[in-house]
């Protein structure tokens, strides 16, 4: 039952701009969850998989036109452009609410309307924070019940007067008398609208049914709209792993990690370590939020309460865990379906099935030339599924190490650390991945920078974000704060790749835990602190000397090319107010590259 006011207003306001025929309050139970997949199956929306090859798990297919995050159509809306800053679609709140109460009424009519209170971190923990999503989608009731905690629970918490952030949702497609509903409705791209409001902690979305567009809890609240509240609130909501490790001699630690899409971030946070006596636990793969605690250390939980995760790439090599994580009780969205009634994509199997049905439902045979799942096809899985998930997941754990990283052939080494917190903030500010082939893009060769792996969810000014991170450091003692490392599982030669990755990635862990307790096992290079070869484990390992040289080169005439693309970049992005802790950073980096200094 509700009884708050402003929730049971807000319900009443929303239901009579959108017209649903019904409202149904989410309560998050098993039946409920059965009941609406039961329905959204009869109704044609979804397929049940084959109960005894993937148990309780679904299959959608979404509309052609609405298969990704619609960067494009994501704003940041305040009273003032400069709230936003330089990385985000500014639209003015006032110019934009109008547009979207337009849309907005009657456009649930024919549908119905789901109430679903949900809580991002664990029920009741002082981190956490509650949302209520209204949405005219029971795909998104349905993921939100995997992705978050829902149901009345939270519901009691609001009801205490608990403060909750307004998300609201419909995918655009009113349904008049006599119209047909298609299998997946959503707006066309100019209609579609995914709108944050920071100043009132909002957010209105329309016209997508698809992933971070539609599950508000994730990009939108858990990143934006907290990026923005942590900045005021002093804490940080980042896009990050989050990792614990126990040692041989059972030392327990926690690492977090950002890197940017395609980058391994799913398969690190189930990592199979390959060296002996090391255990790694799952706690998050995407978003964490990191308050620091009376002991002045940072603590991290994971808001999320399941995995959204990338399908094609995922298999038992590249991540046995995810793979039994996607066992049962998941949502599968576009990819192929199987003639037994299960699910394919890319890279699975070595060996595609002879016949499937592809994402558009058509029938596919192998050797066809398209693919018969979509590139960013998903699964929505429960944490819970998940075999590494460490069992004090709900805990907020202490954070030694922070790594940031991308997907660099050349140029950066596979880790090195930052000289202090303020040079890890200028490691931060410039990561990137090189353009391949594989994106749509004829900038190949050139670094896409996107800091902290956050350009798409930063919901203020950057400039300010730069400045927030900074602000730690006036929050607790420097040495309490993670130790700041770039890493990078990339780097090749004219062979191919130089580290073998995966389960071989614990040694480059190995190091940063021992870097975090002050271990002599480094050397000093003019961009940072790197391995001393002769101290990092490469026991067993089938890398030659040469490949592991190579991969902690720093050549200082690459080196002077990366300064030019870091300067070229900050003045494009920053024009004249590049954060002076950047500007520092970037002059000390020169100096030690004996390079003359950046007077702006
Ligand atoms: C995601 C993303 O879906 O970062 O996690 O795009
Ligand atoms: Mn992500």
């Amino acid at each position: 039952m509700i009884k708050n006011k402003i929730l049971l207003d807000w319900i009443k306001e929303i239901k009579e701009l959108c017209q649903p025929d019904e409202v149904v309050i989410w309560e998050g139970t098993q039946k409920q969850y059965d009941e609406t997949a039961d329905e959204q199956v009869q109704s044609g929306k979804a397929i049940r998989l084959n109960p005894k090859l993937r148990p309780n798990s679904l299959l959608y297919r979404s509309h052609p036109s609405d298969v990704a995050r619609v960067e494009k159509r994501t704003f940041i809306s305040t009273k003032n452009i400069e709230t936003a800053g330089p990385t985000n679609h500014w639209i003015s709140s006032d110019e934009l609410k109008p547009i979207m109460l337009d849309l907005y009424r009657g456009s649930m009519k024919g549908r119905i309307m789901y109430v679903i209170p949900f809580s991002m971190g664990p029920i009741g923990l002082d981190m956490s924070r509650i949302g209520v999503e209204i949405t005219d989608s029971a795909y998104v009731a349905l993921n939100m019940q995997i992705m978050t905690r829902t149901g009345q629970k939270v519901l009691d918490l609001i009801n205490q007067g608990e403060p909750f952030i307004k998300c609201l949702h419909s995918v655009g497609y009113p349904l008049e008398p006599g119209m047909e509903d298609p299998k997946w409705p959503c707006a066309p791209m100019e209609k579609k609208y995914i709108s944050h409001f920071p100043e009132e902690e909002m957010i209105w979305s329309y016209g997508s049914g698809y992933g971070g567009n539609a599950l508000l809890g994730k990009k939108c609240l858990a990143l934006r709209i907290a990026s923005s509240m942590a900045q005021k609130q002093g804490w940080l909501a980042e896009h990050m792993l989050i990792l614990k490790l126990t040692d041989p001699n059972q030392k327990v630690s926690y690492i977090t990690g950002a890197f940017p899409s395609a980058c391994g971030k799913t398969n690190l946070a189930m990592i199979n370590p390959s060296l002996d006596g090391w255990k790694a636990e799952t706690v998050g793969d995407d978003i964490a939020w990191m308050h620091i605690k009376e002991d002045g250390r940072l603590y991290a939980i994971n808001p999320e309460a399941g995995f959204f995760g990338v399908a094609p790439g995922t298999s038992l090599k590249t991540n046995p865990n995810a793979i039994e994580t996607v066992s049962k009780n998941t949502i599968f969205t576009n990819v192929a379906l199987t003639d037994d009634g299960d699910v394919w994509w890319n890279d699975l199997t070595k060996e595609a099935p002879d016949h499937l049905i592809d994402w558009h439902g058509n029938d596919w045979y192998k050797g066809d030339p398209s693919k018969p799942d979509h590139p960013n096809s998903r699964f929505t899985s429960p944490l819970t599924n998940c075999p590494t998930l460490a069992e004090n997941y709900e805990q907020p754990v202490p954070i030694s190490a922070i790594l940031f990283g991308g997907r660099r052939p050349s140029t950066i080494p596979l880790i090195h650390q930052s000289f202090d917190f303020e040079h890890g903030i200028f490691l931060g500010s410039i990561m990137g991945s090189e353009i391949t082939a594989a994106t749509i893009d004829d900038n190949i060769g050139k670094v896409r920078r996107d800091p902290f792996a956050m350009l798409p969810f930063i919901g203020y000014n950057i400039k300010d974000y730069i400045q927030h991170w900074q602000s730690m450091l006036t929050r607790t003692k420097e040495n309490l704060l993670p130790k700041i490392f770039y890493i990078n599982w990339f780097r090749k030669d004219e062979h191919g790749y130089l580290w073998p990755g995966f389960g071989e990635n614990i040694r480059v862990l190995k190091w940063v835990l021992e870097r975090t307790e002050n271990k002599q096992n480094y050397i000093s290079t003019p961009i940072g602190l790197m391995p001393d070869l002769g101290k990092f484990d490469l026991s067993n390992l089938d890398v030659s000397l040469d490949a592991m040289q190579e991969l902690f080169k720093v050549d200082q005439s690459t080196w002077i090319d990366e300064v030019t693309s870091i300067e070229n970049y900050y003045q494009a992005l920053y024009q004249d107010s590049i954060p002076r802790v950047l500007v520092n950073q970037l002059n000390a980096l020169k100096d030690r590259l004996n390079l003359q200094k950046t007077t702006v």
